[in-house]
Order: structure tokens, then C-alpha cells, then sequence
């Protein structure tokens, strides 16, 4: 057995080099070295690594990451250092006979580790109740058998030399481990191309589970449109973060952006308008499937939103028939005025296509909510918004969905069983507070806080986009707020998680999507995930630094916000 010393970051620590048998690709034995990292003297690698720089001087670099360093904040972390994990060209990925999610989480960990590794990781099947250890050589996706703390959502990692175990006892577990596992790689896992390793994960062992179940992204693609591919990048994106929400804005005033057989005027009219005459379009029912489907694929649920009876104009303009004058108006470009044209509340076509919208989507849509809108009905009254929500609401429970709506719309006479999105604090507070008093659940969207089309500063000369009704956001306001502490008197059960909404009427790139999501996506998903307990700003933004090289190796545009102590080459 050979002993090296290497000097890491001034601090020592020894790898033992040991030649183990191993069984290759092609099933042949095979005598290959495998590194063991003891740490020497006091210093862990985790603190050796902690200040995430390159290696200085002569030595060897790893890249270690500490476990600790994850965003968001795990709930518990026990570190091993010297049971360090090497990810090599023999690792496999296996997943629990049988279970189509392990398989699907497999699949995922398969397609973000070749490129960067260009190894070949096969997915095989492992037994369940199968030991690690002794039955894997890679990493596991195992189903069953997690801690209960666990249930509903949350995950056990687990590195040994062997394996890493990713076990979690339902589907959305195994993806949060799997964007866990993303970050413990060296920021270069993140390279669309093959890199050089070696491909290290720290031992030790992490159980984690989110503090609301419900942590979303909202992208509006009705002002302006954006292509499949743009979407599944955000996708992306925000899964890096466990968000496994994302409510798309189906349709505004200016824009309706899904086809729907039985009104094909609203795809083809609706969808021929954006902000300012840019971005028009709208997606095929194929589109929208593919969308779903690769959501799906990394953990992610959507959520549609057909808003009314406010923000209609798309549609009153591609049917005459749902105006109460039965004239269309002219589409609307602008800005400025949206909301811009309100449904016809008594007119009984209204309904007949509220129904048959709503059915072509939900049938097409796998998850439990159907988004309705309802903010800013100030055009209509009271009694009239009351009748429109209690009809859509019966509607959308026809198709077998549960009501998702702004806060406003929680003056339906059957808020008990929905969910209001609450973005606008003294709009309609008692409302809210006694819906959710009745059983409605609540998802928080402060728009001081977590409005991510809000500017970051004022002074930000390389940044058009962005609004700042709501102020400017810097990206510890992004952090610094407690959804449990939003609203008051609402009871702490009836807090379903957190929403991020980026609105598009001034951003028409997925550039600027980015460079408005990230890095305030982030803080926001770790107020929904991390328990309140870990809130620590120092704490995140030193965390969060270490996000600057795994965006930038994702190519990702964020914002280099001063408030963050960025490392280097970030
Ligand atoms: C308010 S938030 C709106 C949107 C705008 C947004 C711009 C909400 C429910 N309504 O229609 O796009 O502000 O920040």
C-alpha cells in the first residue's frame, strides 16, 4: 500500500492508494487504484475547502465540497471525510427493481453527470433491501426504507467509498437528493462538455426534508412568449434549487399561449400578439405535453393559469362572442394598461368556454392544481367577481383539479378547498386570513420580497429590464423575510411554501429571465425549503457564493449582486 502526502490549501492530509479488484465496463476484472483521503492532524477537508478556492501552490486539488455547503441548507449533515467517494469510468447508476421513479431519477443523474465526466454510467436495477456497499459500485437511487422525517418530501444521502445512497421513501425525495448530490461534485459537473475529474464527493451522511411542501417559479410567458426550449432551461434552472413548482401564466392581455381544439381563434389570434408587438406565439398541445413531461422528468410539477375574469384581453379579442357587446376588441401591446379587459361574468358562453378551456388543459395537465388568476378585478364588482370565482371554481373541480388563484380569489365561496397566492399585503388581508382559517392554503409571494421581475437596484447601469413598482430587490431582501410571518393572524398549517414569479412585460430573453431569477431564486427557495432555524444570511450568501462557479460553468446569467462575497473566478 503506497502513502502520499499532499498539501491542500497549507493543510495536510495523506491518500492512501490501495489496488482493488474491480469489475470494469465490459465485466472483466480488472486491478485499478482506488484513493482513500485520511485527514491528517485537526483540519477536516471539509474546512480545508470550506473557502472554495483552487488549491494554492503545489498539490492536489480534489475539489472537495463540503457537505455543508448546499443550497438550500440542509437540515442535518454528519460529515466522514475519509470515507471520500470517487465517482470513476466503472461507476454505475442503479436504481430500485421495479420503481419507475428510481428508474426516472436514475435517468436524471445519468444525463447530468456524462456530459460533464464523459463516462458511460449505465442505469442498472438493484434489489431492494440490497446493501450498498457490497451489491453498487456508483450512485443509488433507492426507494423505500428512508427515515420517516421524510414523509412527505425530503431524502438520506449517504457517501461511502462504495456508493452514494440517495434513499427516499417517495418520488420527490429521490429528485432532492439527486440536486443535492448536483451541488457535492466540484463546481465543473456543471460543464456541458467533458472536463478532466477526478469527480469527488465528501463522505458522510445528509438527512434533509423541506419546510413546505410547495416551493414554486412562476414564469410569465403571456406577455411575452418563450419557446419550449426556453422553458425546459428554466426548468433546469430552478431544479438546481429543489423548486418543484412551475405555474405557467398561460394567458394575459396581451398574449393567449396554448392551442385549444374546440376556440382555435385563441391560439391563432390570442397567441399573434406580445408586449410591444415582440415574442408572439403560443404552444401546440404537444408543446405543452413536452413541457409537462420534461418537468416531470427533473422533479417538477406544472401548474397552468388561464387568468380571469380580468387580464382577458387575448381572448375578448379573438371572439367577439365572449364580449358583453359582442365586439372584439383590438389586440393590446402595450403595457402600461393590464389589466385591459374583463370576461363577460353573465354571459353564459362565457362558461361554455371557461369549460372547455379548462378541460382540453387539465386533461393534459398530470398535477393537482389548475390556475384561474383572479388578481385585479377592480373593473367588476364585488358581487360579480364572488359569482364568477364560485363558477370557474366548480369547473375546475368538474375536471378533478384543485383551484389555484391569487389572493383575490379567495373571496370564492369555495376558497375552503383552494389555494390563494398572496402577493399584495393589504389588498384583502381578512379575506385571506379567514379563507385560510376555513382550510384554503396559502402560498407566499410577497412582491417586496420575492417579485423577481422587480429590479435588483435602481443603479444598475448594465440592466434594462426589470420593473420596481414594488422596490428594488437586492438579494438579501430576496432572503430576509419568514412566510410565517407575512400575513398576521394567519394560521401557521394553512402555510403551503413559497412562489417566485418573474413577469415578463419588460423581459424578453431567457438572459434576462436569468439574470432576474438567479441568484433571488435561491434565497427564496431556501426560505421555503431550509427550516427556519437555519435562516442565517451570513450563512447563505457564503453558500451562495459557491454558486457562482456552477452557474457560470452552466452558463447561466446571474447577477453579480455586491451583497454576495463571490469566490474566485466567479
Ligand atoms: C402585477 S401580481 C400583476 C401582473 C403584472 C405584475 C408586474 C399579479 C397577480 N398581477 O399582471 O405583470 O404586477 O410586476
Amino acid at each position: 500500500m503506497q502513502s502520499v502526502t499532499f498539501n491542500l490549501l497549507a493543510r495536510e492530509f495523506r491518500v492512501e492508494a490501495r489496488a482493488r479488484p474491480l469489475i470494469d465496463r465490459r465485466g472483466r476484472w480488472a486491478r485499478v487504484a482506488v484513493a482513500a483521503a485520511v485527514v491528517a492532524g485537526s483540519a477536516g477537508l471539509s474546512a480545508a475547502n470550506a473557502s472554495g478556492g483552487p488549491a494554492s501552490g503545489p498539490g492536489y486539488d480534489f475539489g472537495l465540497v463540503p457537505l455543508s455547503q448546499v443550497v438550500p441548507a440542509p437540515v442535518s449533515v454528519q460529515t466522514e471525510p475519509e470515507r471520500t467517494f470517487f465517482l470513476n469510468s466503472y461507476s454505475a447508476i442503479y436504481a430500485t427493481a421495479g420503481s419507475a421513479d428510481a428508474t426516472d431519477a436514475a435517468n436524471l443523474v445519468g444525463t447530468l453527470l456524462r456530459p460533464p465526466t464523459g463516462y458511460a454510467l449505465p442505469v442498472r436495477s438493484l434489489a431492494r433491501g440490497a446493501d450498498a456497499d457490497r451489491d453498487a459500485r456508483g450512485i443509488v437511487l433507492a426507494l423505500g426504507g428512508a427515515d420517516a422525517r421524510t414523509n412527505p418530501e425530503g431524502y438520506e444521502l449517504t457517501v461511502t467509498p462504495q456508493a452514494i445512497t440517495i434513499r427516499a421513501n417517495q418520488r420527490a425525495g429521490l429528485f432532492d437528493g439527486v440536486e443535492t448530490l448536483r451541488q457535492l461534485l466540484p463546481a465543473k459537473v456543471e460543464s456541458p462538455t467533458a472536463v478532466p475529474g477526478p469527480w469527488a464527493v465528501e463522505g458522510g451522511h445528509i438527512l434533509d426534508y423541506p419546510r413546505y411542501g410547495y416551493r414554486g417559479a412562476m414564469l410569465d410567458v403571456a406577455r411575452h412568449f418563450f419557446p419550449v426550449a426556453t422553458v425546459e432551461r428554466y426548468i433546469d434552472d430552478i431544479a438546481r434549487y429543489k423548486i418543484d413548482y412551475l405555474h405557467l401564466h398561460l394567458a394575459d392581455d396581451q398574449g393567449w399561449r396554448i392551442a385549444v381544439d374546440s376556440w382555435p381563434d385563441l391560439a391563432t389570434v390570442g397567441g399573434s400578439t406580445g408586449v410591444l408587438g415582440m415574442l408572439s406565439g403560443y404552444y401546440t398541445k404537444a408543446d405543452y405535453q413536452t413541457i409537462v413531461a420534461y418537468a416531470k422528468q427533473h422533479g417538477v410539477t406544472v401548474i397552468p393559469e388561464i387568468e380571469g375574469p380580468a387580464h382577458m384581453n387575448a381572448a375578448l379579442a379573438s371572439y367577439a362572442g365572449l364580449n358583453c357587446d359582442g365586439v372584439a376588441p383590438a389586440p393590446y401591446t402595450g403595457y402600461v394598461q393590464s389589466p385591459n379587459g374583463d370576461l363577460c361574468v353573465h354571459n353564459a358562453e362565457t362558461y361554455t368556454f371557461l369549460d372547455q378551456v379548462i378541460g382540453e388543459i387539465a386533461a393534459m395537465t398530470p398535477g393537482p392544481y389548475f390556475g384561474i388568476g383572479g388578481d385585479e378585478t377592480q373593473g367588476l364588482s364585488a358581487s360579480d367577481v364572488n359569482y364568477y370565482e364560485g363558477r370557474v371554481a366548480a369547473i375546475v373541480h368538474k375536471y378533478g383539479k384543485q383551484v389555484y388563484g391569487w389572493q383575490e380569489s379567495l373571496n370564492s365561496p369555495d376558497a375552503s378547498s383552494a389555494v390563494g397566492q398572496f402577493w399584495a399585503p393589504g389588498v384583502n388581508d381578512s379575506q385571506v386570513v379567514s379563507a385560510a382559517q376555513s382550510g384554503a392554503k396559502i402560498v407566499m409571494s410577497p412582491a417586496t420580497n420575492a417579485y423577481l421581475d422587480m429590479k435588483y437596484t435602481p443603479d444598475e447601469p448594465a440592466f434594462p429590464v426589470g420593473n420596481s413598482w414594488a422596490g428594488y430587490i437586492e438579494v438579501n431582501t430576496a432572503y430576509n423575510w419568514d412566510p410565517a410571518t407575512v400575513l398576521p393572524g394567519l394560521p401557521a398549517s394553512s402555510i403551503m411554501g413559497v412562489e417566485a414569479p418573474v413577469w415578463t412585460e419588460t423581459v424578453f430573453a431567457i438572459d434576462h429571465i436569468e439574470q432576474l431569477a438567479f441568484p433571488r431564486m435561491a434565497a427564496v427557495a431556501e426560505i421555503g425549503w431550509s427550516p427556519a432555524s437555519a435562516h442565517d444570511w451570513t450563512s447563505f450568501s457564503h453558500r451562495l457564493a459557491e454558486q457562482g462557479p456552477r452557474l457560470r460553468e452552466a452558463r447561466v446569467n446571474y447577477y453579480l449582486s455586491p451583497t454576495v462575497p463571490w469566490v474566485w473566478g466567479s
